[in-house]
C-alpha cells in the first residue's frame, strides 16, 4: 500500500537528477514514425541496424527502403487503417517492411512463424488483413492453407518501388498502428489495438527510465512479433536514435559474440535466455554492458544473484504486457531489487484493486481496446483503468512484487499460453472427455505446460498420438510436455475445476 514515504508520483524515482515530473513529455516526437524519420534525416550516415546478411544499415537506407516499400504497398492497394500480417525472423528486411506499414498508416499484425494453420485461420478471420508479408516458406504454406484467398508477398516487396506518389508519415497519434494478439479466458486470441501514440509514449517512458541514448547499442535476440522484442527492443532503439544488432534467433554464444564484436551496451532477454547465458564459459562478457534487462516472466532471485556473481551485472527486471507496453521497472540509478518488478515507469499510474490486489494501470501507453471486441473491453477496463490480470503488492517505496495471477496464464520461456486454448484442442481428440491444462514449475522454462486428461469410459488415449494431434494445431511452445491421466478432475461444490489442486 502507498504510504507517505513513497515519492509522488512514485515514478519520479526513474527521473535523471534535475528532471522534474512536470518536465516529462511522453508525446515528444508526435508519432513514432515522425520521430524515427526525423532522426534519420538529421543523421543519415549513422549506423542503426545490423543483421548477419546485410551488415550495418544506416538511417538513410532505412528511410529509403521503408519509403520504397510503403509506396509498393500503396500500389498493391494497401490503404491507411488496413491490416497487414507480418511474419519472419528478426532482420533488416522484416524491420523495413514493418516500418513501411507504419509510415503508410497500415496496421501491422505481427505473427509468430511457429503458428499452425488453425491459429493463423483465426487470426486472419478476425483481423481481416488485406495482405501478408513473410519470407518464411513454412509460413507462406500455412497462410495458403489457412486462407487461400489471402495475398502473400515476400518482405522485399518486389525491390524497386512502383506506383504513384503517396503521402507517407501522415498518421496522427490516435491512429491504430499495431494489433497484438493475446488470448485470455475465452481461449480465442483477441487483438489489442495499440495506437501510434501508445507506442511512442511507451518507448519515450523507457528512454527516460533507462537513460537510453544514441550512444547505446542493443543486442536484440528476441523475436520481433511480441512486445518485448518489437515494442521495446526495436521501437526503443529507433526512437532513441540508437543502434541494435539483430540476431535471427537466440543462441547464447551468438549473443556473447555480438556483445564483444559490436561494443554493445545493452541486452534484453527473458529469464530462459539468462538460464542459458549463465551456462556459457564466456558469460562474464555481459559485464561489459551498461544495462541488462529481464522481463516477460519472473526472474528468480537466485538467478539474479547468479548473474551478478558471474558478470557483476545487477539485472534490471521490468514488467510489461501486450496491451500496455511496459508498466514498471527497477531503476537504473537506484536500488535494483531482485524479486520485484520495480516502480511504475514514468507517466504510468499503477494501483491495486481493493479486495483482490489486482494490478490496475492507466497512462498514455495503455491501449484503447480490443479489435472488434466491446465485450472484452467492458471486462478489461474499470473507470478508465485497465485490469492487468496480475496480482501484486507494493512495498513502502512503491516497488511492485507480482505475487500471482487473477487470469489463467502459463508463461513458458517468456511465451504466454492460455490453458483454455490448449484444452479446447485436446478435448476435440477422440476419446478425451475432460481436460485441465496447468503450468508446472520448471527451472529451464519457468513453467511447463501439463495436461490432466480424463478419458471417456472404455476409451484409450495414446499420449504420443495426443501430443502429435496438438502439435499439428498449436505452436510448439503451447503443446503440453506432460500428460497425466486421471479418473476425475478436482471440482469445488459449484462444479468449477480447482486447478490449484493439479500438479
Ligand atoms: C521453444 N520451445 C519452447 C519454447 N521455445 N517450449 C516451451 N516454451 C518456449 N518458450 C520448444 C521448441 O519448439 C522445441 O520443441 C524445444 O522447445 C526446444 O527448443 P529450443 O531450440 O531449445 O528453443 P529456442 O528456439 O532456443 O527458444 C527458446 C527461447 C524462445 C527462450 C529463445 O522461447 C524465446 O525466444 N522466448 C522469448 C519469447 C518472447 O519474446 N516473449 C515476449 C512476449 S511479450 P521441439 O518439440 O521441436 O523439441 C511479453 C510482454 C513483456 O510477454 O513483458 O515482455
Ligand atoms: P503478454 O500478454 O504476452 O503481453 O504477457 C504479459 C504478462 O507477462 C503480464 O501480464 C505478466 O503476467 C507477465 N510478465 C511480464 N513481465 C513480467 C515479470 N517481469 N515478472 C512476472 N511476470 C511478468
Amino acid at each position: 500500500m502507498a504510504t507517505m514515504d513513497v515519492p509522488e508520483p512514485p515514478w519520479s524515482l526513474h527521473l535523471p537528477e534535475g528532471q522534474e515530473p512536470g518536465d516529462l513529455d511522453l508525446t515528444t516526437g508526435g508519432t513514432l514514425v515522425h520521430r524515427w524519420v526525423d532522426l534519420w534525416a538529421r543523421r543519415p550516415e549513422r549506423e542503426v541496424l545490423h543483421d548477419p546478411d546485410r551488415g550495418w544499415i544506416t538511417g538513410e537506407v532505412l528511410e529509403r527502403e521503408s519509403g520504397d516499400k510503403a509506396r509498393s504497398l500503396a500500389a498493391m492497394g494497401v490503404g491507411s487503417g488496413e491490416r497487414v500480417l507480418l511474419g519472419g525472423s528478426a532482420g533488416v528486411d522484416l524491420v523495413t517492411a514493418h516500418v513501411a506499414c507504419l509510415r503508410l498508416g497500415a496496421v501491422v499484425v505481427p505473427t509468430n512463424p511457429a503458428y499452425r494453420e488453425a491459429e493463423l485461420a483465426h487470426l486472419i478471420g478476425d483481423a481481416e488483413p488485406v495482405l501478408a508479408l513473410t519470407d518464411d516458406p513454412r509460413t507462406v504454406a500455412r497462410f495458403g492453407a489457412a486462407a487461400p484467398s489471402l495475398r502473400v508477398e515476400p518482405l522485399h516487396l518486389g525491390g524497386e518501388p512502383h506506383g504513384p506518389a503517396v503521402e507517407l508519415d501522415a498518421v496522427g497519434p490516435g491512429s491504430p498502428a499495431l494489433i497484438g494478439y493475446t488470448s485470455g479466458t475465452t481461449g480465442r486470441p483477441k487483438g489489442a489495438v495499440l495506437s501510434h501514440g501508445n507506442l511512442l509514449a511507451g518507448v519515450n517512458s523507457l528512454r527516460v527510465a533507462w537513460r537510453w541514448t544514441s550512444e547505446d547499442r542493443l543486442v536484440l535476440a528476441l523475436p520481433l512479433f511480441h512486445m518485448h522484442g518489437l515494442g521495446v527492443g526495436l521501437h526503443g532503439t529507433l526512437a532513441a536514435g540508437a543502434s541494435a544488432v539483430l540476431l535471427p534467433r537466440f543462441d547464447p554464444e551468438a549473443v556473447l559474440d555480438a556483445v564483444a564484436a559490436h561494443e554493445a551496451t545493452m541486452f534484453f532477454g527473458v529469464p530462459t535466455m539468462y538460464n542459458r547465458l549463465v551456462e556459457s564459459a564466456r558469460a562474464g562478457l555481459l559485464g561489459r554492458l551498461r544495462l541488462v534487462v529481464s522481463g516477460s516472466a519472473p526472474l528468480p532471485a537466485a538467478m539474479h544473484r547468479r548473474i551478478e556473481e558471474l558478470t557483476g551485472q545487477r539485472v534490471v527486471e521490468r514488467y510489461g504486457m501486450t496491451e500496455t507496453i511496459m508498466l514498471a521497472s527497477n531503476p537504473v540509478d537506484g536500488d535494483r531489487r531482485a524479486g520485484t518488478v520495480g516502480v511504475a515507469l514514468p507517466g504510468v499510474d499503477l494501483r491495486l484493486e481493493e479486495g483482490t490486489d489486482e494490478v490496475l494501470v492507466r497512462g498514455p501507453n495503455v491501449f484503447g481496446g480490443y479489435w472488434r471486441r466491446p465485450d472484452a473491453d467492458a471486462e478489461a477496463f474499470e473507470s478508465g483503468w485497465f485490469r492487468t490480470g496480475d496480482v501484486g503488492s507494493f512495498d513502502e517505496n512503491g516497488y511492485l512484487t507480482l505475487v500471482g495471477r487473477a487470469k489463467e496464464l502459463i508463461i513458458t520461456g517468456g511465451y504466454n499460453v492460455y490453458p483454455r486454448e490448449v484444452e479446447d484442442v485436446l478435448r476435440s481428440f477422440p476419446g478425451v472427455s475432460e481436460v485441465a491444462v496447468v503450468g508446472i514449475p520448471s527451472e529451464e522454462w519457468g513453467e511447463e505446460v501439463c495436461a490432466h486428461i480424463v478419458t471417456e469410459a472404455g476409451a484409450h488415449v495414446d499420449h504420443g498420438e495426443l501430443r502429435e494431434y496438438a502439435a499439428a494445431r498449436l505452436a510448439p511452445y503451447k503443446v503440453p510436455r506432460h500428460y497425466r491421466p486421471t479418473e476425475a478432475l478436482p471440482r469445488n461444490a459449484l462444479g468449477k475445476i480447482q486447478k490449484h489442486r493439479l500438479t
